[in-house]
């Protein structure tokens, strides 16, 4: 089995994204901003990883675009802050067979760690509520979107994943939600697992070494 397990964290290990979405909007409405994303806008808008990008790309196609970067960045720590209240206050569960697979691979000695496109502060504010106080003591590697040059579907993260982990592509597996994350770890050289979830259900999963509906469908 694989030396290390790679988890991505929106979308996999917690279904995270009506809360971003919710997040973005209440943003934009304490903002002045007369924009609002509904399931279809946010799911189209889901190809681009990253809030700020994503806000950015929104903006860019509309008539007139208007906000700068620092607009953007202002909008964003809104967004963030939001979204960390509401995690704090309803939390958002881990998707079925996420605790077993954590729990399984820790007897196994499979080294586990994080890459994803979102912020330190997001996944301390999911997991602290998801696996307790302790959670980061679990994972070897938590390499976030701002550690590195490049988001997802460029392998940056997984690329920094790996150096920390001193361990080749082929010793290890990622797991995955997205199009974006199966190309990020496949130009790792990666083999990825596909969990998924609410909002790409039907994606072009080529490449992919397994495609599951949760990780509960697994047993090892
Ligand atoms: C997740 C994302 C994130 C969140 C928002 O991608 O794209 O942008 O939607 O997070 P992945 P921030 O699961 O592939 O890592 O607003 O903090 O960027
Ligand atoms: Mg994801």
């Amino acid at each position: 089995s694989a030396r290390a397990l790679i988890f991505d964290v929106d979308g996999t290990l917690a279904e995270t994204e009506e809360v971003h979405r919710r997040a973005f909007n209440e943003a934009f409405a304490k903002a002045g901003l007369h924009w609002y994303w509904d399931r279809a806008t946010y799911g189209r808008l889901l190809r681009i990883a990253g809030g700020k990008e994503r806000i950015r790309a929104f903006d860019q196609h509309s008539v007139v675009p208007l906000l700068s970067f620092e607009e953007i960045a202002d909008l964003h720590r809104i967004k963030t802050a939001r979204y960390a209240e509401l995690i704090a206050s309803g939390g958002c569960p881990l998707r079925p067979g996420v605790d077993a697979w954590i729990d399984g691979a820790r007897r196994r000695g499979q080294r586990l760690a994080i890459a994803t496109t979102t912020s330190h502060g997001n996944i301390d504010a999911l997991l602290s509520v998801a696996l307790g106080r302790e959670w980061a003591g679990l994972f070897e590697a938590i390499v976030a979107g701002d550690d590195v040059q490049r988001k997802k579907p460029a392998p940056d993260v997984y690329i920094e994943v790996l150096e920390r982990l001193h361990l080749g592509p082929a010793d290890c597996i990622a797991v995955e939600d997205s199009g974006n994350g199966l190309a990020a770890a496949s130009h790792a050289g990666i083999p990825v697992v596909i969990t998924r979830s609410a909002y790409f259900q039907d994606d072009d999963w080529t490449g992919a070494l397994l495609v599951i509906d949760d990780l509960s469908c697994l047993d090892y």
